[in-house]
């Protein structure tokens, strides 16, 4: 995400480091670049003309060209006014504290509402909370059964009724919930192509009915300006808690996601950042401004990670890492982990420095599936020591996985390779990999 973004915020800011001093004139300059880049990006420009000057103001009134890392201290400012802009501290969603609390979801069709339900509803799971998905879109006659599939693929139950009003399926949702027990009600409200005066009637009546604890526009980051737009004009019409902001994985150019919170004031609260159910993280102003000024995201890629890794197991494999002791059994369930923490790309996107790594890169999650297949076709004997691995070794295994002997010379390298950079992870460059390799294509 932000892709473009990032690459321009990184060389304006080699510029200002570059520079051994600063003046007022450089500042300036790289400001108009900063300015450049916003509006490309797609940024409302009065949130783009507010930014510039109250990033000048305090560059001046912080005496900046008399400090010593004048450079730095200028992208520590940009830093915190970006901060600022995308709404300064995060705003988490309503806590799943009574039974049942109340989710309802609206905006356009296509929007990603009902994949953020299925995601929200994972979520809890994960709580161990007890979620109840309501198909109140009656209007599609697709829209339920998506929900059903999407239910069945978490084990979450869904609530829809035949013949009945929205509204109608939303209250007696809540009553079910009630006497069931249900934790966390989640609504998927019908959308429409454009905004208009019964969808907003309808979202008006469900809303005075039934109370919801969190009141979510579930805005597409792809239409850029539209969606600060409609944001505007939900958050008018229906007093909003909160934004989810989705496909903020694509080509998005970041403009939806710097101006909505500035031009409406309406938190962003959750983003989506792939159709996968698990491609969902809270938003936290901080480690965004980050993201968008090229500085990795190591906070949210740690918890990404604890939230999925058996903590004893991470344990077992350091000291395995250690010993030099990891093999292509620790490889394999490496990768078993890595597969529930989301899509691969924006993962590897939120390490620092790696999204210029990856440019270019084409991650090819197929290729994992057949890394796995070659593995899953050793011996044990094999998988912990390749060593072993011999011609007719690697005929064998080839045959038995449906690859050719290439396949898996390759990845036998790869792992090698792999096996050496983990030894000396500070060392590690990403130009040592074999060429073309990452991640592990084979
Ligand atoms: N790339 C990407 N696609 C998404 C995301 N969220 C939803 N989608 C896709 O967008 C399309 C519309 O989503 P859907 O949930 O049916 O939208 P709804 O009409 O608002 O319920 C589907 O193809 C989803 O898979 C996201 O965060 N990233
Ligand atoms: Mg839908």
């Amino acid at each position: 995400m932000f892709g473009d973004l990032v690459d321009k915020f990184d060389d304006i800011f080699k510029k200002l480091r570059g520079a051994g001093k600063l003046s007022q004139k450089n500042i300036r300059d790289a400001l108009r670049e900063v300015r450049r880049a916003l509006l490309e990006a797609d940024v409302n420009y009065k949130v783009v003309k507010n930014f510039i000057n109250d990033v000048e103001q305090s560059a001046i009134g912080e005496k900046v060209l008399r400090s010593i890392e004048p450079g730095q201290q200028v992208i520590k400012i940009v830093h915190n006014k970006l901060v600022a802009f995308l709404g300064e501290k995060a705003e988490p969603l309503a806590p799943i504290d009574k039974s049942p609390t109340i989710y309802m979801l609206c905006g356009l069709q296509g929007s990603g509402k009902t994949t953020l339900a299925g995601k929200l509803a994972l979520q809890a799971k994960r709580k161990n909370k007890k979620p109840l998905l309501v198909a109140a879109d009656i209007y599609r006659p697709a829209a339920v059964e998506q929900l059903k599939v999407l239910g069945r693929s978490i084990d979450a139950e869904i609530f829809h009724l035949n013949k009945k009003k929205p509204s109608e399926i939303c209250v007696e949702a809540i009553k079910y919930a009630e006497r069931n027990f249900y934790d966390l009600v989640i609504l998927d409200t019908a959308g429409r192509l454009h905004i208009d005066e019964a969808l907003m009637r309808e979202l008006d009546e469900i809303k005075a009915l039934i109370k919801p604890d969190e009141l979510l526009l579930v805005a597409d980051s792809m239409t850029g300006q539209d969606a600060v737009n409609l944001a505007e004009q939900f958050h008018s019409r229906l007093n909003l808690t909160g934004v989810a902001l989705t496909k903020l994985d694509g080509d998005a150019r970041g403009g939806a996601a710097i101006s909505i919170r500035a031009v409406t004031g309406c938190p962003i609260k959750v983003v989506s950042i792939g159709e996968k159910l698990s491609a969902l993280e809270s938003f936290h102003p901080d480690r965004m401004a980050s993201r968008i000024l090229g500085m990795g995201d190591v906070v949210t890629l740690v918890e990404k990670a604890q939230s999925v890794v058996d903590e004893k197991q991470a344990e077992e494999l350091a000291e395995r890492i250690r010993k030099n002791a990891f093999t292509l059994e620790d490889f394999y369930d490496q990768m078993q982990q890595l597969k529930k923490m989301g899509p691969l790309e924006s993962l590897l996107g939120m390490i620092p420095g790696m999204g210029k790594a990856l440019k270019g890169i084409q991650i090819d999650e197929r290729g994992l599936v057949r890394v796995e297949a070659i593995i899953q076709s050793m011996t044990p004997q094999e998988r912990q020591n390749p060593m072993i691995i011999d011609g007719s070794r690697k005929k064998r295994i080839a045959t038995g996985s449906g690859n050719s002997v290439q396949h898996v010379n390759n990845l036998l390298k790869q792992f090698s390779a792999m096996r050496k950079m983990i030894k000396n992870v500070s060392k590690f460059k990403f130009k040592d990999m074999p060429k073309g390799s990452f991640p592990f294509q084979v």
